[in-house]
């Protein structure tokens, strides 16, 4: 039987975005959780190189950010992404269930294969975090773009906290800004958008995801609590999706799924 209701699909089209509720019990929350810290902490028998990590910055400023490389980078919960999840089998597990089958089915077809663009660990540690600008997901070295997003909180996510916002209904204008290469909007395009919507807090408890369609306008704010803002983002994508730089990505439905 169907998770969400033609109603929920609908509310999803208008708005950009749905309320999923709880995806993980008790116990895969913890599992997940303590799963990322150990990778954080470098104790988790990954192969590190094979991923892309960036800590957060110290001033809460994007522009202050340091790179995001392959390679662990130390022992810290200061961790702001950390891509290629998937190489985690508990991760992976969580982004094969049968609910994200279902969304990516409805999205994309029940007979097209679905490949992760990337599976992300998004922090905003407890006291840090960076302020994340107005931004659509998408990605100009693709031949198609990617259409939607699970986010899932790992910990609660607040408005203190810096949970994501967003601009209902925003992803329906399109690309805003089509020669970007990921997506980013001008302060002029968002204060545009903020003038005619009210930003929406998408606060949520640890354990529960947020569908977002990727032109929906979202941000986040720093994190101004003792509590960090664990997340887990999962970007969903045809699998015949071709990356200019020839990258390969990692099937998780159908054909040559992993
Ligand atoms: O976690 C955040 O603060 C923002 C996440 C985001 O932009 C994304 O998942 O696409």
């Amino acid at each position: 039987m169907n998770q969400i209701s033609p109603t929920q699909w609908t509310q999803y089209e208008e708005q950009g975005y749905l309320h999923l509720g709880r995806v993980l019990d008790d116990q895969e929350l913890h599992a997940l959780q303590q799963r990322i810290d150990e990778i954080m902490l470098g104790t988790a028998p990954l192969d590190y190189d094979r991923m892309l990590m960036q800590l957060d910055s110290t001033t809460g400023d994007y522009k202050d950010m340091p790179p995001q490389t392959n390679g662990h980078k130390g022992a810290t919960l200061n961790y702001r992404k950390i891509q290629d999840l998937e190489l985690d089998p508990l991760f992976f597990a969580y982004m094969q269930k049968p609910l994200m089958q279902e969304i990516c089915a409805h999205v994309y077809g029940d007979q097209t294969p679905v490949a992760s663009f990337r599976a992300m660990f998004m922090n905003k540690p407890a006291g840090f975090g960076t302020l994340l600008p107005w931004h659509q997901d998408r990605w100009s070295h693709l031949d198609r773009d990617p259409l939607i997003t699970v986010w899932t909180a790992l910990d609660p996510a607040t408005i203190a906290n810096g949970c994501v916002k967003v601009i209902p209904g925003s992803h329906r204008n399109g690309l805003l800004n089509p020669d970007h290469p990921s997506g980013f909007v001008t302060a002029e395009q968002s204060a545009h958008f903020l003038r005619h919507a009210a930003p929406l807090d998408l606060e949520l408890d640890a354990g529960e995801a947020v569908l977002l369609h990727n032109w929906l306008l979202h941000s986040s704010d720093t994190n101004r609590t003792t509590i960090a803002r664990r997340a887990f983002s999962v970007c969903y994508m045809d699998a015949n999706t071709v990356c200019r730089n020839g990258q390969p990505y990692p099937v998780i439905f159908g054909a040559g799924a992993l």
